[in-house]
Protein backbone atom coordinates (compact mmCIF):
# COMPACT_ATOMS: atom_id res chain seq x y z
CA UNK A 1 0.00 0.00 0.00
CA UNK A 2 1.18 3.60 -0.94
CA UNK A 3 2.49 5.21 2.28
CA UNK A 4 0.18 7.45 4.45
CA UNK A 5 0.32 11.14 3.71
CA UNK A 6 2.72 13.40 6.27
CA UNK A 7 0.01 16.79 6.75
CA UNK A 8 -0.13 19.17 5.14
CA UNK A 9 0.42 18.31 1.93
CA UNK A 10 0.36 20.57 -1.30
CA UNK A 11 -2.47 21.69 -3.39
CA UNK A 12 -2.64 20.07 -6.96
CA UNK A 13 -1.59 24.14 -7.95
CA UNK A 14 0.95 24.18 -5.98
CA UNK A 15 2.05 21.13 -6.99
CA UNK A 16 2.18 21.90 -9.96
CA UNK A 17 3.88 25.20 -9.23
CA UNK A 18 6.90 23.71 -7.51
CA UNK A 19 8.02 21.32 -10.32
CA UNK A 20 8.06 24.46 -12.51
CA UNK A 21 11.22 25.77 -10.99
CA UNK A 22 12.01 28.39 -13.01
CA UNK A 23 9.29 30.89 -13.99
CA UNK A 24 9.39 34.25 -14.60
CA UNK A 25 8.29 38.04 -14.10
CA UNK A 26 8.47 41.17 -16.53
CA UNK A 27 7.95 44.65 -14.93
CA UNK A 28 6.76 46.75 -18.09
CA UNK A 29 4.82 49.91 -18.11
CA UNK A 30 4.81 53.31 -18.38
CA UNK A 31 8.29 53.20 -15.48
CA UNK A 32 9.98 52.22 -18.42
CA UNK A 33 9.61 54.88 -20.20
CA UNK A 34 10.18 57.43 -17.66
CA UNK A 35 12.83 55.83 -16.38
CA UNK A 36 11.43 55.72 -12.73
CA UNK A 37 11.15 52.38 -10.34
CA UNK A 38 7.55 53.25 -9.03
CA UNK A 39 5.20 54.98 -11.36
CA UNK A 40 2.89 57.81 -11.22
CA UNK A 41 0.22 57.34 -14.30
CA UNK A 42 -1.31 56.40 -16.93
CA UNK A 43 -0.24 54.64 -20.61
CA UNK A 44 -1.95 55.55 -24.00
CA UNK A 45 -5.06 57.87 -22.33
CA UNK A 46 -6.09 54.22 -20.84
CA UNK A 47 -6.96 52.74 -24.18
CA UNK A 48 -4.11 50.03 -24.42
CA UNK A 49 -4.72 46.88 -22.54
CA UNK A 50 -1.33 45.08 -22.74
CA UNK A 51 -2.62 42.55 -20.27
CA UNK A 52 -3.99 41.08 -23.50
CA UNK A 53 -1.05 41.58 -25.71
CA UNK A 54 1.04 39.57 -22.89
CA UNK A 55 -1.32 36.93 -22.35
CA UNK A 56 -2.00 36.33 -25.80
CA UNK A 57 2.34 36.13 -26.34
CA UNK A 58 3.01 33.81 -23.45
CA UNK A 59 0.20 31.41 -24.88
CA UNK A 60 1.21 31.52 -28.65
CA UNK A 61 4.35 29.74 -26.76
CA UNK A 62 2.68 27.73 -24.39
CA UNK A 63 3.46 29.38 -21.39
CA UNK A 64 1.11 29.88 -18.49
CA UNK A 65 0.61 33.60 -17.24
CA UNK A 66 0.41 34.83 -14.45
CA UNK A 67 -0.22 38.24 -13.28
CA UNK A 68 0.79 41.65 -10.35
CA UNK A 69 -1.71 43.72 -9.54
CA UNK A 70 -0.01 45.92 -7.17
CA UNK A 71 -2.03 46.69 -4.19
CA UNK A 72 -0.28 50.23 -3.61
CA UNK A 73 -2.08 52.54 -6.31
CA UNK A 74 -0.57 55.95 -5.65
CA UNK A 75 -2.01 56.64 -9.02
CA UNK A 76 -5.98 56.27 -8.29
CA UNK A 77 -7.79 59.26 -6.35
CA UNK A 78 -9.43 56.44 -4.12
CA UNK A 79 -6.14 55.57 -2.20
CA UNK A 80 -7.04 56.01 1.43
CA UNK A 81 -10.67 55.53 1.17
CA UNK A 82 -10.80 52.35 2.99
CA UNK A 83 -14.38 51.08 1.24
CA UNK A 84 -14.16 52.87 -2.45
CA UNK A 85 -10.35 51.91 -2.56
CA UNK A 86 -10.89 48.31 -1.75
CA UNK A 87 -14.10 47.36 -3.95
CA UNK A 88 -12.18 49.43 -7.13
CA UNK A 89 -9.37 46.81 -6.26
CA UNK A 90 -11.43 44.04 -5.91
CA UNK A 91 -12.85 44.87 -9.25
CA UNK A 92 -9.95 45.36 -11.04
CA UNK A 93 -9.13 41.66 -9.85
CA UNK A 94 -12.19 40.73 -11.06
CA UNK A 95 -11.43 41.73 -14.59
CA UNK A 96 -7.82 40.53 -14.82
CA UNK A 97 -9.21 37.22 -13.60
CA UNK A 98 -12.38 36.77 -16.12
CA UNK A 99 -11.49 38.42 -19.33
CA UNK A 100 -7.99 36.42 -19.92
CA UNK A 101 -8.74 32.82 -19.24
CA UNK A 102 -6.86 30.44 -16.41
CA UNK A 103 -4.43 33.03 -14.74
CA UNK A 104 -1.90 30.05 -12.67
CA UNK A 105 -0.46 32.83 -10.38
CA UNK A 106 -1.60 36.30 -8.96
CA UNK A 107 0.96 38.54 -7.02
CA UNK A 108 -0.16 40.38 -4.29
CA UNK A 109 3.26 42.86 -3.63
CA UNK A 110 3.70 44.11 0.11
CA UNK A 111 5.51 47.25 -1.55
CA UNK A 112 4.19 50.56 -0.36
CA UNK A 113 5.68 53.92 -0.07
CA UNK A 114 6.67 55.60 3.59
CA UNK A 115 4.21 58.05 2.64
CA UNK A 116 1.10 55.55 1.72
CA UNK A 117 -2.01 55.63 4.11
CA UNK A 118 -2.57 53.01 7.12
CA UNK A 119 -5.32 52.10 4.62
CA UNK A 120 -6.36 48.36 5.28
CA UNK A 121 -6.76 46.20 2.42
CA UNK A 122 -8.93 43.79 2.13
CA UNK A 123 -6.95 40.90 1.78
CA UNK A 124 -9.13 37.95 2.94
CA UNK A 125 -12.39 39.24 1.00
CA UNK A 126 -9.65 39.68 -2.01
CA UNK A 127 -8.26 36.31 -1.63
CA UNK A 128 -11.78 34.25 -1.68
CA UNK A 129 -12.75 36.55 -4.83
CA UNK A 130 -9.52 35.26 -7.02
CA UNK A 131 -10.55 31.60 -5.46
CA UNK A 132 -14.14 31.99 -6.75
CA UNK A 133 -12.68 33.15 -10.37
CA UNK A 134 -10.08 31.11 -10.96
CA UNK A 135 -9.94 27.34 -8.45
CA UNK A 136 -6.45 26.59 -9.91
CA UNK A 137 -4.70 29.86 -9.21
CA UNK A 138 -2.07 29.91 -6.94
CA UNK A 139 -2.52 33.73 -4.53
CA UNK A 140 1.38 34.65 -3.79
CA UNK A 141 1.37 37.24 -0.88
CA UNK A 142 3.94 38.01 1.86
CA UNK A 143 2.30 35.67 3.59
CA UNK A 144 0.65 33.41 1.62
CA UNK A 145 -2.15 31.68 1.42
CA UNK A 146 -0.54 29.51 -1.36
CA UNK A 147 2.86 30.73 -1.76
CA UNK A 148 4.98 33.39 -0.02
CA UNK A 149 7.87 35.80 -0.31
CA UNK A 150 10.81 34.17 0.91
CA UNK A 151 11.99 37.86 2.21
CA UNK A 152 14.21 38.94 -0.11
CA UNK A 153 15.17 40.04 -3.51
CA UNK A 154 18.51 38.56 -4.09
CA UNK A 155 16.54 35.26 -5.20
CA UNK A 156 18.26 33.48 -2.48
CA UNK A 157 16.68 31.06 0.47
CA UNK A 158 18.15 29.91 3.63
CA UNK A 159 19.50 26.27 4.04
CA UNK A 160 16.43 25.59 6.18
CA UNK A 161 13.61 25.49 3.94
CA UNK A 162 10.07 24.22 4.84
CA UNK A 163 6.90 24.53 2.34
CA UNK A 164 5.13 24.08 5.79
CA UNK A 165 4.05 27.14 8.42
CA UNK A 166 1.85 28.23 10.92
CA UNK A 167 -0.61 30.90 9.04
CA UNK A 168 -1.91 32.07 11.67
CA UNK A 169 1.43 33.13 13.48
CA UNK A 170 3.23 33.15 10.30
CA UNK A 171 6.54 35.69 10.26
CA UNK A 172 7.61 37.16 6.50
CA UNK A 173 10.66 35.86 5.30
CA UNK A 174 10.98 32.69 7.85
CA UNK A 175 11.83 29.56 7.26
CA UNK A 176 8.98 27.64 7.79
CA UNK A 177 8.54 24.80 10.69
CA UNK A 178 8.93 21.07 10.28
CA UNK A 179 5.50 20.37 12.00
CA UNK A 180 3.09 23.13 11.11
CA UNK A 181 -0.85 23.79 10.05
CA UNK A 182 -0.25 24.69 6.26
CA UNK A 183 1.47 24.07 3.38
CA UNK A 184 2.99 27.25 1.90
CA UNK A 185 6.15 27.30 0.16
CA UNK A 186 7.95 30.56 -0.82
CA UNK A 187 8.93 31.98 -4.01
CA UNK A 188 12.27 33.43 -4.72
CA UNK A 189 11.40 36.78 -6.61
CA UNK A 190 14.95 38.32 -8.53
CA UNK A 191 15.74 40.61 -11.34
CA UNK A 192 18.10 39.80 -13.48
CA UNK A 193 19.27 43.40 -13.65
CA UNK A 194 19.75 45.86 -10.48
CA UNK A 195 15.80 47.38 -11.19
CA UNK A 196 12.91 45.62 -11.80
CA UNK A 197 12.48 47.80 -14.47
CA UNK A 198 14.55 48.51 -17.86
CA UNK A 199 16.33 51.20 -17.23
CA UNK A 200 18.79 51.97 -20.14
CA UNK A 201 22.31 52.22 -18.22
CA UNK A 202 21.59 48.83 -15.86
CA UNK A 203 23.17 45.25 -17.14
CA UNK A 204 22.10 41.27 -17.35
CA UNK A 205 24.00 39.65 -13.76
CA UNK A 206 26.83 37.31 -14.96
CA UNK A 207 26.26 33.77 -15.37
CA UNK A 208 28.07 32.84 -12.06
CA UNK A 209 25.71 35.45 -10.21
CA UNK A 210 22.36 33.64 -11.95
CA UNK A 211 23.68 29.59 -11.10
CA UNK A 212 24.40 30.86 -7.53
CA UNK A 213 20.83 32.43 -7.44
CA UNK A 214 19.83 28.83 -8.82
CA UNK A 215 21.60 26.83 -6.14
CA UNK A 216 20.75 29.14 -3.40
CA UNK A 217 16.34 29.00 -4.39
CA UNK A 218 15.50 26.22 -6.55
CA UNK A 219 18.62 24.11 -4.97
CA UNK A 220 16.65 24.84 -1.69
CA UNK A 221 13.09 23.84 -2.07
CA UNK A 222 11.78 26.99 -3.69
CA UNK A 223 10.75 28.39 -6.88
CA UNK A 224 12.84 31.05 -8.41
CA UNK A 225 10.66 33.61 -10.47
CA UNK A 226 13.20 35.69 -12.73
CA UNK A 227 12.56 38.87 -13.49
CA UNK A 228 13.43 40.22 -17.32
CA UNK A 229 12.36 43.35 -18.03
CA UNK A 230 11.35 44.39 -21.16
CA UNK A 231 13.10 48.04 -23.02
CA UNK A 232 11.17 50.91 -24.41
CA UNK A 233 10.30 48.64 -27.58
CA UNK A 234 8.76 46.15 -25.83
CA UNK A 235 11.21 43.63 -25.97
CA UNK A 236 13.39 41.49 -23.76
CA UNK A 237 17.29 43.18 -24.89
CA UNK A 238 19.00 40.55 -26.58
CA UNK A 239 21.86 40.87 -24.48
CA UNK A 240 19.84 39.91 -21.75
CA UNK A 241 17.97 37.03 -24.35
CA UNK A 242 21.81 35.55 -24.31
CA UNK A 243 21.79 35.38 -20.57
CA UNK A 244 18.93 33.81 -19.92
CA UNK A 245 19.83 31.40 -22.71
CA UNK A 246 23.17 30.92 -21.47
CA UNK A 247 21.52 30.02 -17.95
CA UNK A 248 19.17 28.01 -19.09
CA UNK A 249 21.82 26.01 -21.36
CA UNK A 250 24.07 26.17 -18.47
CA UNK A 251 21.46 24.08 -16.16
CA UNK A 252 21.23 21.92 -18.90
CA UNK A 253 24.87 21.07 -18.81
CA UNK A 254 24.88 20.59 -15.55
CA UNK A 255 21.97 18.05 -15.01
CA UNK A 256 21.19 16.93 -17.96
CA UNK A 257 23.64 14.45 -17.33
CA UNK A 258 23.15 12.12 -14.09
CA UNK A 259 26.07 9.81 -13.23
CA UNK A 260 23.96 8.20 -11.12
CA UNK A 261 21.67 6.79 -13.69
CA UNK A 262 22.53 3.06 -14.93
CA UNK A 263 24.37 2.31 -11.22
CA UNK A 264 23.50 -0.43 -9.49
CA UNK A 265 20.93 -0.22 -6.57
CA UNK A 266 21.09 -0.93 -3.20
CA UNK A 267 18.48 -2.86 -0.78
CA UNK A 268 15.37 -1.32 -0.22
CA UNK A 269 11.88 -1.04 -1.99
CA UNK A 270 11.85 0.50 -5.67
CA UNK A 271 15.03 2.58 -4.47
CA UNK A 272 15.59 2.22 -8.17
CA UNK A 273 12.29 4.84 -8.40
CA UNK A 274 15.08 7.53 -7.38
CA UNK A 275 16.64 7.28 -10.38
CA UNK A 276 14.01 7.51 -13.17
CA UNK A 277 13.72 10.98 -13.40
CA UNK A 278 10.12 11.37 -12.58
CA UNK A 279 8.61 13.01 -9.32
CA UNK A 280 5.87 10.82 -8.87
CA UNK A 281 7.45 7.74 -8.45
CA UNK A 282 9.96 7.53 -5.31
CA UNK A 283 11.28 5.13 -3.44
CA UNK A 284 10.25 4.85 0.40
CA UNK A 285 11.73 2.45 3.02
CA UNK A 286 10.56 -0.56 4.31
CA UNK A 287 9.91 -0.82 7.70
CA UNK A 288 8.31 1.33 10.31
CA UNK A 289 8.88 4.99 10.93
CA UNK A 290 10.89 5.88 14.71
CA UNK A 291 14.40 4.28 14.15
CA UNK A 292 17.17 5.61 15.50
CA UNK A 293 19.46 5.65 13.15
CA UNK A 294 17.46 7.23 10.56
CA UNK A 295 17.51 5.82 6.64
CA UNK A 296 20.31 5.22 4.11
CA UNK A 297 20.13 4.53 0.50
CA UNK A 298 22.98 3.71 -1.77
CA UNK A 299 24.30 4.16 -5.18
CA UNK A 300 26.81 2.01 -6.58
CA UNK A 301 28.37 3.69 -9.27
CA UNK A 302 30.00 2.13 -12.22
CA UNK A 303 33.87 1.03 -10.87
CA UNK A 304 35.71 4.33 -11.93
CA UNK A 305 38.20 3.40 -14.57
CA UNK A 306 39.63 5.24 -17.53
CA UNK A 307 37.17 8.02 -18.65
CA UNK A 308 35.06 7.76 -14.90
CA UNK A 309 33.10 10.97 -14.20
CA UNK A 310 33.49 12.75 -10.85
CA UNK A 311 30.97 14.93 -9.57
CA UNK A 312 30.77 18.14 -7.75
CA UNK A 313 26.97 18.26 -7.33
CA UNK A 314 24.64 16.03 -5.28
CA UNK A 315 20.62 16.62 -6.00
CA UNK A 316 17.99 15.09 -3.49
CA UNK A 317 14.51 15.43 -4.42
CA UNK A 318 11.67 14.59 -1.53
CA UNK A 319 8.23 13.08 -3.54
CA UNK A 320 6.52 16.22 -1.68
CA UNK A 321 2.75 15.39 -2.84
CA UNK A 322 2.97 13.18 0.52
CA UNK A 323 4.37 16.02 2.50
CA UNK A 324 8.05 17.53 3.40
CA UNK A 325 9.61 14.76 5.94
CA UNK A 326 13.32 15.52 5.59
CA UNK A 327 14.92 17.14 8.48
CA UNK A 328 18.35 16.25 8.49
CA UNK A 329 20.84 14.25 5.70
CA UNK A 330 24.49 13.68 4.46
CA UNK A 331 26.12 12.12 1.69
CA UNK A 332 29.15 10.12 2.36
CA UNK A 333 30.90 8.87 -0.79
CA UNK A 334 33.05 5.46 -0.07
CA UNK A 335 32.56 6.18 3.34
CA UNK A 336 33.64 9.86 3.52
CA UNK A 337 31.51 12.49 4.75
CA UNK A 338 30.81 15.15 1.38
CA UNK A 339 28.18 17.25 2.25
CA UNK A 340 25.14 17.47 4.76
CA UNK A 341 22.10 19.40 5.76
CA UNK A 342 19.08 19.90 7.10
CA UNK A 343 15.71 20.06 4.66
CA UNK A 344 15.22 18.71 1.51
CA UNK A 345 11.77 19.66 0.42
CA UNK A 346 11.43 19.30 -4.08
CA UNK A 347 14.59 19.28 -4.26
CA UNK A 348 17.71 20.17 -2.39
CA UNK A 349 21.44 20.78 -4.35
CA UNK A 350 24.28 20.22 -2.67
CA UNK A 351 27.51 22.01 -4.24
CA UNK A 352 30.76 19.82 -3.03
CA UNK A 353 33.99 21.65 -2.67
CA UNK A 354 35.95 19.67 -5.24
CA UNK A 355 34.58 16.93 -7.25
CA UNK A 356 34.90 13.22 -5.79
CA UNK A 357 34.60 9.90 -7.22
CA UNK A 358 34.14 6.84 -5.82
CA UNK A 359 31.84 3.52 -5.94
CA UNK A 360 29.33 3.80 -3.12
CA UNK A 361 27.39 6.85 -2.74
CA UNK A 362 24.96 6.84 0.60
CA UNK A 363 22.52 9.46 1.27
CA UNK A 364 21.44 8.92 5.07
CA UNK A 365 18.38 10.85 5.94
CA UNK A 366 17.03 11.51 9.74
CA UNK A 367 13.18 11.62 9.00
CA UNK A 368 11.52 12.88 12.07
CA UNK A 369 8.40 13.10 10.00
CA UNK A 370 7.85 9.62 9.19
CA UNK A 371 10.09 7.35 6.31
CA UNK A 372 11.44 9.78 3.75
CA UNK A 373 10.49 9.48 0.49
CA UNK A 374 12.73 10.49 -2.41
CA UNK A 375 11.78 10.72 -5.87
CA UNK A 376 15.96 11.37 -7.27
CA UNK A 377 19.02 11.16 -6.07
CA UNK A 378 21.35 12.90 -8.67
CA UNK A 379 25.19 12.94 -9.18
CA UNK A 380 26.73 15.43 -11.77
CA UNK A 381 29.40 17.69 -12.58
CA UNK A 382 29.36 21.76 -12.96
CA UNK A 383 32.00 23.05 -14.61
CA UNK A 384 31.15 26.65 -14.13
CA UNK A 385 31.52 26.00 -10.19
CA UNK A 386 34.45 28.31 -9.04
CA UNK A 387 36.66 27.27 -6.63
CA UNK A 388 35.44 27.65 -2.99
CA UNK A 389 31.98 29.17 -3.93
CA UNK A 390 30.44 27.09 -1.41
C1 LIG B 1 8.94 44.47 -1.09
C2 LIG B 1 7.80 44.52 -0.13
O1 LIG B 1 8.01 45.44 0.88
C3 LIG B 1 7.65 43.15 0.44
O2 LIG B 1 6.54 43.14 1.28
C4 LIG B 1 7.54 42.06 -0.64
O3 LIG B 1 6.25 42.03 -1.21
C5 LIG B 1 8.61 42.27 -1.67
O4 LIG B 1 8.66 43.57 -2.12
C6 LIG B 1 8.47 41.34 -2.84
O5 LIG B 1 9.63 41.36 -3.60
S1 LIG B 1 9.21 46.05 -1.69
C7 LIG B 1 10.92 46.25 -2.00
C8 LIG B 1 11.14 47.70 -2.28
C9 LIG B 1 11.76 45.74 -0.89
Amino acid sequence: PPPLPVLPIPSAPQLKWQCREVIMFFHFGMNTFTDSEWGTGPWRGGRGDVVREFVDAARARGVDAGLYLSPWDRHDERYGEEVAYNEYYEAQLHELLTGYGSVSEIWFDGAKGKNATNMTYHFQEWFQTVKQLQRSINIFSDDGPDVRWVGDEKGYAGTTCWSTVNRSMITIGEAGIEKATHWVPPECDVSIRTGWFWHKNETAKPLSQLLEIYYNSVGRNCVLLLNAPPNSTGLVEDADIARLREFGAAVATIFGTDLAAGSERGAGFAARNVLDGRDDTYWAPTGEDGRRNGYWIELRLRRPGPGAQAFNVVRIQEHVALGQRVERHAVYVDGAPVANGTTVGHKRLHRLPRPVAGTTVRVWIAARRGPPLLSAVGLHYDPFVEANTM
